[in-house]
C-alpha cells in the first residue's frame, strides 16, 4: 500500500494499535529531549520509576530556559540536572550551549527516527524528516524507562508547496500563512506533512521554522521529506552518515481533515480558506450556536505569491500582511530576533546584512539572540557579530530569554515585533504590551525604521540586496558543552538544592465528583494563563506547592486561595483550552489545588493528556451552547462517575448535574481503557510507582 512519510515512520515504530485516525497507537521512541523548566520534574518522576539507566537510543537534557540566576534556585536546578543526567545515561547540554530545539537539530536529529520532548516545540526536528512530538514530562520519563509513547493516531494533513519564495519572504511567512488559514486550533490531532515541488526551494532553516511553529496550529507534529538539502545540512554538521532519503510514495494519500470554526470569532480564517488554495473544500451551514464544520483534503501554498506576514496581538493566528500595517505608522519600542523559531545562523546573518553600516532607530531597542553557541561562534568568526554590535543592537546569550519572559520585557503599552512563535497576553512580562510575530527580515526592517516596516520597502530605501539563501558548506563543530553521561554511574551523587521538592502524592478518583465552579474561562486559554512563566515563577518549577500559588493568577488573582478554601472543584473553559506549552505544571498545580475535572468545548492535545496523567478528568460539552448554562460558583456533581465511565466504551456521554441551576447537562468523554485506569488510580505516577521494579 502506498504510504505518506508520516505513515512510513509510524509503521516502522508501531508497537500496538492500528494506524487509523482516532485509534490508540503505541510507538517506540528512539530519542528524548528535555529542557530545564520541564526537566526537573521529568527527572524527579523518572527517578521515582526506579530504572537504573535510560533505555532509549539517545536522551539529551538541555538548559536554556531558566538562565537568570537571581538566587540559588535556577543554579541548583542546573546542578541537579547535570548530576541526574550523568547517573542515568543522558547527555547534558550546558547552560550557554543553546536552545534545545536548535542544538538538537544541529547535533542529534536523525531522519526517520522518533523523538519526544518535554517542550511543545519539539516538532522542530520534523524539518529533518524526524517524527518529533512534544509531550508532558511524565511521558518523556516513561519513554526513557523504555515504555512506548501512547497517542491517538492523528490525521495526516497534506500541504502541497509549489513555486519559490520571493526575496525578503521566508519560512516564517509560510507558517504564518498556514496559521491565517487554519487558526490555532486547525492542527489539533493532525500531523502536517509538506510535499510538492516547492519543498526543494526551501532552505533547511525555513523548514525548521515551519515545523517549529506547527505547534501554534495545535498540530501533533509537522514533517518535511529528507532530501538532498537535508543531506547537505547534515554533512555541514559533520553528520552526513545519519542521512537517508525519506519521502511519501508517489501515489500516497492524505486524510480528509476538518475543523470547527465559529462564524463570528473565526470569520478571518473562514475567508482565508475560501481565498486560499484548499483541495475539495466544503463548509457546512452554521448550527444554532454559530459553528460551521470545514472539511478539506489538503492545502496548497503557492510560495511565489506569499508576501511578508505578521501576527498581531495576542494570538499567533491573528495574521495580516506586513504591508497593511506598514501604512499605519505603528511605532515599535522593541524588536527581537531569537527563540527556537528563528535564531539560526542564516537568521542572524540576514539581520547583520541589513544592519551593516546602519544604526538601529533611536526609539527602538533591538535584541538578537543566537540560538546556539554554534550560531554565536559562526557570527563571531564570520564577522556578522561586528556589524550587529556596531548598529547598536543588543546581543543576548544563547537561550530562550525574552521569548519566555526571562528579561527584556517591553515598556508599558508598547509594541514589540519579535521573530518568536508566541504572543499570548502578558507572556513578554509586560501585561499591556502589544507583541507581534514576524520573520527576522521584518523585525530588522522594523528596528531600522522605528515602526512596523515591510522589509521589501526598507531594502529599496537603503538599496540592500537580498542575500543568497544558502546554508554554509561547513558549520563550526565544537561539542565541548555537551557532557556525555558517566561510565561509572554508581559513583555519581545526585545533588538536590533546597528548592527541589518531591512530587506530591495524589489520591484515587472518588466515585462521585462534587464541587463548585472555581473559574469560568473563555476561549483560547493558554498554559501561560494556567501556570505562567517569566523570571519570577519559572524558578519554582521544581517546587509544586510553591508554583501552585500562581495558578490562574493572570486571569484571577484569588484562584489559589479560593481553590483551597472551597476544597477544590471544577474549571470551565471554552474553545482550544490549554493551547501553548507542554508544561505539566498546568495540570500538576491545579491538581495540587484540588481541581477534579475540567469541562471545555475543545482541548489542546498535550494539555489534555497532561490532565489525564495527573488524574484530572477532561470532559467536553456535547452541545457547546451548554457553556452558557454553567456559571462561576455553581455547584456541580458527576454522580457515580467511575461507574458511568467503566460501563461504557471509549467514547460516550456522562451526565453533569448543575445543582445550583437544577438542570442536567450532557458531556462527552473520549478515554481509552488505559486512560480511564490512569484517572481512577489518581494519575500515571501512581501506576509507575506501583510497577517500580
Ligand atoms: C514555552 O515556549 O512556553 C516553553 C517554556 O518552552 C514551554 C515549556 C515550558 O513551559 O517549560 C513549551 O513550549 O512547552
Ligand atoms: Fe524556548 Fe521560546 Fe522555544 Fe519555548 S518557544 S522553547 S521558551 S525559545
Amino acid at each position: 500500500m502506498a504510504m505518506n512519510l508520516s505513515q512510513k515512520i509510524i509503521s516502522e515504530h508501531l508497537i500496538s494499535g492500528k494506524m487509523e485516525p482516532g485509534s490508540e497507537i503505541a510507538i517506540r521512541i528512539d530519542q528524548t529531549l528535555t529542557q530545564d523548566a520541564t526537566g526537573t520534574v521529568t527527572y524527579l518522576q523518572f527517578e521515582a520509576m526506579g530504572v537504573p539507566r535510560v533505555r532509549t537510543k539517545l536522551s539529551v537534557s538541555y538548559v536554556d530556559h531558566n538562565m537568570l540566576q537571581e538566587d540559588f534556585k535556577n543554579a541548583d536546578d542546573h546542578v541537579y540536572l547535570q548530576t541526574v543526567a550523568s547517573k542515568y545515561g543522558i547527555y547534558f547540554s550546558r547552560p550557554g550551549n543553546g536552545i534545545c530545539h536548535q542544538v538538537h537539530r544541529e547535533r542529534f536529529g536523525v531522519p526517520g527516527e522518533t523523538l519526544i520532548g518535554s517542550d511543545s516545540h519539539t516538532p522542530t526536528n520534523g524539518g529533518l524528516g524526524m517524527l518529533a512530538i512534544g509531550a508532558g514530562g511524565l511521558d518523556i520519563a516513561l519513554a526513557m524507562a523504555g515504555e512506548p509513547y501512547v497517542l491517538s493516531m492523528p490525521k495526516i494533513l497534506g500541504v502541497k508547496l509549489i513555486g519559490k519564495l520571493q526575496p525578503w519572504v521566508s519560512g516564517k511567512d509560510v507558517i504564518l500563512e498556514l496559521l491565517r488559514r487554519l487558526t490555532c486550533k486547525g492542527g489539533i490531532n493532525k500531523i502536517i506533512e509538506y510535499y510538492g515541488p516547492g519543498v526543494e526551494s526551501l532552505t533547511i532553516g525555513d523548514r525548521f521554522t515551519i515545523t517549529n511553529m506547527g505547534a501554534e496550529l495545535g498540530a501533533t507534529t509537522s514533517i518535511f521529506p529528507s532530501d538532498y538539502i537535508t543531506k547537505k545540512y547534515l554533512e555541514a554538521q559533520g553528520r552526513g552518515n545519519v542521512w537517508k532519503e525519506l519521502k511519501a510514495d508517489p501515489d500516497a494519500k492524505y486524510d480528509r481533515c476538518d475543523i470547527r470554526l465559529h462564524i463570528e470569532n473565526d470569520a478571518r480564517a473562514i475567508s482565508a480558506l475560501k481565498e486560499g488554495d484548499v483541495i475539495n473544500l466544503s463548509i457546512s451551514n452554521p448550527d444554532e450556536a454559530g459553528f460551521v464544520k470545514v472539511e478539506f483534503d489538503g492545502l496548497v501554498i503557492d510560495l511565489d505569491k506569499l508576501e511578508p506576514l505578521i501576527a498581531q496581538p495576542h494570538s499567533p493566528d491573528n495574521v495580516i500582511k506586513v504591508s497593511e500595517l506598514a501604512k499605519q505608522n505603528i511605532k515599535a519600542a522593541q524588536a527581537c530576533i531569537g527563540s527556537c523559531t528563528n535564531s539560526s545562523y542564516f537568521d542572524l546573518k540576514v539581520a547583520a546584512h541589513m544592519l551593516k553600516g546602519r544604526a538601529v532607530h533611536p526609539d527602538t531597542s533591538f535584541t538578537l539572540t543566537p540560538g546556539s553557541r554554534q550560531v554565536f561562534e559562526m557570527i563571531a568568526r564570520n564577522g556578522e557579530l561586528a556589524d550587529i554590535i556596531a548598529s547598536g543592537a543588543r546581543i543576548l546569550e544563547s537561550a530562550c530569554g525574552p521569548c519566555i519572559g526571562m528579561g527584556q520585557a517591553p515598556p508599558s503599552g508598547s509594541v514589540s515585533v519579535r521573530s518568536f512563535n508566541r504572543n499570548f497576553e502578558g507572556r513578554s512580562g509586560t501585561m499591556d504590551a502589544k507583541v507581534y510575530l514576524s520573520s527576522p527580515e521584518t523585525a530588522t526592517a522594523t528596528a531600522l525604521m522605528g515602526k512596523i516596516a515591510d522589509p521589501r520597502e526598507v531594502a529599496k530605501l537603503f538599496n540592500i540586496k537580498p542575500l543568497n539563501r544558502e546554508e554554509p558548506e561547513k558549520y563550526i563543530i565544537n561539542d565541548s558543552m555537551i557532557i556525555p553521561p558517566s561510565q561509572e554511574p554508581e559513583k555519581v551523587e545526585i545533588i538536590r538544592g533546597p528548592n527541589i521538592k518531591p512530587i506530591p502524592q495524589f489520591e484515587e478518583m472518588p466515585d462521585t465528583i462534587k464541587g463548585r465552579v472555581l473559574l469560568k474561562a473563555g476561549d483560547n486559554i493558554s498554559t501561560d494563563h494556567i501556570s505562567p512563566a517569566g523570571a519570577k515563577v519559572l524558578p519554582l518549577r521544581s517546587n509544586i506547592p510553591a508554583i501552585s500559588e500562581f495558578t490562574f493568577t493572570r486571569i484571577d488573582p484569588d484562584f489559589p486561595k479560593r481553590a483551597k478554601e472551597w476544597g477544590g472543584g471544577f474549571v470551565i473553559g471554552g474553545d482550544n483550552y490549554g493551547q501553548g506549552s507542554s508544561r505539566e505544571h498546568a495540570a500538576l498545580a491545579p491538581r495540587y489545588l484540588g481541581v477534579k475535572a475540567v469541562i471545555t468545548k475543545i482541548f489542546n492535545r498535550i494539555h489534555r493528556s497532561n490532565l489525564i496523567n495527573f488524574g484530572i478528568l477532561p470532559l467536553t460539552f456535547s452541545d457547546p451552547n451548554d457553556y452558557n448554562n454553567i456559571d462561576f460558583g455553581d455547584e456541580l456533581v458527576l454522580e457515580n462517575i467511575k461507574e458511568q465511565l467503566k460501563s461504557k466504551g471509549q467514547k460516550g456521554q456522562v451526565i453533569l448535574k448543575n445543582i445550583t441551576k437544577n438542570i442536567e447537562i450532557k458531556l462527552d468523554y473520549d478515554l481509552t481503557d488505559r486512560q480511564k485506569e490512569i484517572l481512577f488510580v489518581g494519575g500515571m505516577l501512581n501506576i509507575a510507582r506501583k510497577n517500580k521494579k
